[in-house]
């Protein structure tokens, strides 16, 4: 199958071309469900399907998701515009422990009901790949549960999902007095059966005061290495704890939030080539103040992405698209930034080298747009110019 005439935004700055990779009046050949050649005007041969000049971009990817929880936490929303802090709540039993309290209780029908529709909202502004984490389940069986849940959503619909086990994401009140027992049941039960079904990606964990050391979190990431598991890691979300110090000795595949990473934090994502993944959904509902370090990312050249952090607590946030008018007006991103924090960076965060561009030998996974420029993706809120979608060489969504 040969598109044609498209105004393509490969991501892809191979071939010396422009900002987005641009390629108006572009081609691409679709083989076996993946891109096998690209061209411009000149090359163009006949197209089965004419684009008329709309934008295509690759799918767009969120690497950074809770999306499957249960319950609702717009108390806390008032609570907050009340007076208390995301800090204060949390301590009180709220926050995270709240959610892990209306998880536990839910079905997996519940949680698949729950989500669906979560998901769908996503995919409905051209999402083609999403993470989905763990961590408001806490115990054996409910971990497990969370996660199983993420892979059916995956083979119910038609989107690659990537799944997390984030077991250190709160101390459960079961072991409020004994933080090392959960260390304990984390290592040497729950990850272990999670790698033992196949149902984790990736190991996350969440480094802060109100939630894990950097010592804690070490012997976690030793037992994910242990069992062949790649890592990452909710780092310098609300202070500077040297995190992003630990996921890079730890060769991360990435380091989330980091509004208050440190030089040294920089350089040691640098060094060992671990994606800053940035969350503005989360600046934005917490009224952060500390922005994240962009210049100095840039200047180091680590390899940024952005992500919802879709969750129902600190980001609420339904929507990719809104997120990338976020990581522009918030922490100053370009358009041509935030889309590559979407596409080709988030692929890399998530350890996947066959998405995340439009370039010959891979995956086509390919969002089409009724929009003039790819800016246009980030500009507007509220707006989704969406047409259509195409997964793995097939049409999912829209028209073409
Ligand atoms: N940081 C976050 O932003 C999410 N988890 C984390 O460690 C959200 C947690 C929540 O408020 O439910
Ligand atoms: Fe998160």
């Amino acid at each position: 199958m040969i598109l044609g005439n498209g105004l393509l935004a490969t991501l892809d700055r191979r071939d010396q071309r422009g900002p987005y990779g641009l390629v108006p009046g572009g081609w691409l050949r679709i083989e076996d469900g993946l891109i096998t050649e690209t061209g411009g005007p000149e090359s163009a041969p006949a197209p089965d399907i004419d684009l008329n000049g709309r934008l295509v971009t690759p799918g767009l990817i969120d690497c950074h998701t809770h999306l499957v929880w249960a319950g609702s936490r717009s108390d806390e929303f008032e609570r907050r515009l009340n007076g208390e802090t995301y800090a204060d709540i949390a301590r009180a039993g709220g926050g995270i422990l709240s959610t892990v309290r209306a998880t536990r209780a839910a079905t997996r029908a519940d949680l698949l009901a729950a989500a669906l529709p979560r998901l769908d909202r996503l995919m409905a502004e051209g999402v083609t790949t999403v993470e989905i984490k763990s961590g408001y389940g806490l115990d054996l069986d409910s971990e497990l549960r969370c996660l199983a849940v993420a892979r059916m959503l995956g083979e119910l619909m038609p989107v690659s999902v990537v799944t997390s086990y984030l077991g250190a994401h709160a101390l459960p009140p079961e072991y409020a007095t004994n933080r090392a027992g959960y260390l304990d049941l984390i290592c040497e039960t729950v990850l272990p059966e999670v790698a033992r079904r196949g149902l984790a990606d990736a190991v996350d964990a969440f480094c802060e005061t109100i939630a894990f050391t950097p010592t804690e979190v070490d012997r976690v990431f030793t037992a994910a290495h242990g069992l062949g598991l790649p890592v990452k890691l909710h780092a310098e979300q609300l202070s500077d704890q040297g995190g992003a110090q630990l996921a890079a000795r730890h060769r991360a595949l990435s380091a989330d939030h980091i509004e208050y990473l440190s030089p040294e934090g920089v350089a040691a994502l640098a060094q060992s080539g671990t994606v800053a993944v940035l969350l503005p959904g989360a600046f934005h509902y917490l009224k952060e103040t500390q922005l994240p370090p962009v210049a100095a990312l840039r200047a180091a050249g680590v390899p940024i992405a952005v992500a919802s952090d879709l969750n129902p607590g600190s980001s609420p946030v339904n929507s990719l698209l809104t997120t990338l008018n976020m990581a522009c007006v918030l922490f100053r991103l370009t358009p041509e930034e935030a889309l590559a924090g979407v596409t080709a960076n988030a692929a890399r965060a998530l350890g996947l080298d066959d998405r995340g561009r439009i370039a010959p030998g891979l995956r086509a996974d390919l969002a089409i747009w009724d929009a003039a420029r790819p800016g246009d993706l980030c500009h507007p809120l509220g707006v989704n110019p969406l047409a259509a979608v195409i997964r793995g060489g097939a049409l999912t969504r829209g028209r073409l």
